[in-house]
């Protein structure tokens, strides 16, 4: 359903077999080249919330190609598979507006999947997404438990905001309009997941981006 303009929630959009599938296929992405953890601030603080990023390497506040701030490594490339994903998901969101969201060549190309891991304690606060030097929308993938997804403004951290419950499975697409819209995550419902996925505990968030970087 729309939430604001050019943002989309599409509950139950992933089937129970790709839930499971990007599940696996997460547990090997966070065990490297580059690992899974927990992202430092420039100023020193640590996001509750762990990362492992495709593609691109996300750090705070811009993208590489090798985490320097981790290990040092090169980042693993983003599977043709979940460029696809992206795809089908815009289209799936937007249907027939699908081109009103897109560039002139009407294909949306992302570059960059930041995948989030959230235990039952992690949040993450109010912030815009602006790192990337394109503004193709981004879609937002959860699986396991749900939490709260606070939609705000594009002006101020504060209100007026929408509260948004995202359960496993659940798409959501953020473009035009609402790409850099404040958003955050201020609570988890632990043990709302079903194990089923695989994830007996925490919440997956798989975002896709195209950074406007060179390939
Ligand atoms: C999450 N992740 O649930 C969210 C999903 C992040 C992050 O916020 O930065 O890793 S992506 C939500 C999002 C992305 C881009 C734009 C907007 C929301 N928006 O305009 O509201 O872990
Ligand atoms: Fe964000």
């Amino acid at each position: 359903a729309g939430i604001a303009p050019g943002a989309v929630h599409v509950p139950d959009w992933l089937s129970p077999a790709q839930q499971r599938d990007l599940v696996a296929a997460c547990r090997g992405w966070a065990a490297g080249p580059v690992p899974m953890r927990h992202t430092v601030l420039p100023r020193g603080g640590v996001m509750s919330v762990q990362t492992v990023c495709l593609g691109w390497h996300w750090q705070p506040y811009r993208y590489t190609r090798t985490a320097d701030d981790v290990n040092g490594e090169c980042v693993a490339p983003l599977p043709d598979a979940l460029v696809e994903l992206g795809r089908q998901a815009l289209a799936a969101a937007y249907e027939s507006a699908v081109g009103d969201y897109l560039d002139g060549r009407g294909e949306y190309t992302p570059d960059v999947a930041l995948v989030n891991y959230y235990d039952g304690a992690a949040r993450m606060g109010m912030h815009q997404d602006k790192d990337e030097r394109c503004a193709a929308p981004v879609v937002s993938l959860s699986i396991g438990d749900s939490c709260v997804f606070r939609f705000g403004n594009a002006e101020t951290r504060g209100r007026p905001y929408t509260d948004v419950e995202l359960e496993s499975g659940d798409l959501f697409v953020f473009g035009g309009p609402s790409r850099f819209t404040y958003h955050g995550v201020p609570k988890v419902y632990p043990g709302t997941g079903d194990p089923g996925t695989g994830l007996t505990r925490g919440r997956l968030n798989l975002t896709l981006r195209a950074t406007g970087l060179p390939v």
